[in-house]
């Protein structure tokens, strides 16, 4: 699956360098991979995995993330310690350079939905945009797997 962004926000909060700018930045970024588990009901966050590919000539940063079935979406790193012990945080802003692919994957970088607004149930799909630092957005439709995927190619 792929999925190509827009780019108008940064068109119109930057129209006069609308020529310059056009092909350069987030509008270059593609969002390729994306699933996520279903849900038993709403109590626990859900999670989002994908790969973010960075196609353009200059570095761009992700700096949040919104979609209507989640109320507080995050950016979030999983790490495990010396003693095998794993837990996660907020990972602030991620800087993608040029021709890089950031991967959120299962037990490292993931997209968390927390306060889920409703359930999430496999074989449907929900959108989640995700905001660059140049104010352009790139919107993914994201489907949801049954409880146990691992990956989006399972
Ligand atoms: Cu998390």
């Amino acid at each position: 699956m792929k999925f190509t962004i827009s780019a108008m926000c940064s068109a119109l909060m930057l129209p006069f360098m609308l020529a310059t700018s056009v092909l350069a930045g987030s509008a270059e970024v593609v969002v390729e991979n994306a699933w996520a588990r279903a849900s038993i009901g709403t109590s626990r966050p859900g999670a989002a995995y994908m790969e973010v590919r960075n196609g353009g000539d200059e570095p761009v940063t992700l700096t949040a993330l919104r979609t209507d079935l989640a109320t507080m979406p995050e950016v979030h790193r999983t790490a495990t310690d010396e003693q095998g012990v794993s837990s996660m945080s907020p990972a602030g802003r991620i800087v993608i350079a040029p021709s890089e692919t950031v991967a959120f994957e299962p037990g490292g970088l993931h997209a968390m939905l927390m306060q889920l607004q409703r359930p999430m149930k496999e074989g449907e799909t929900f959108p989640l945009t995700l905001t660059f630092s140049d104010g352009g957005e790139t919107t993914v439709e994201v489907p949801i797997l049954g409880i146990a995927a691992r990956g989006p190619k399972d």
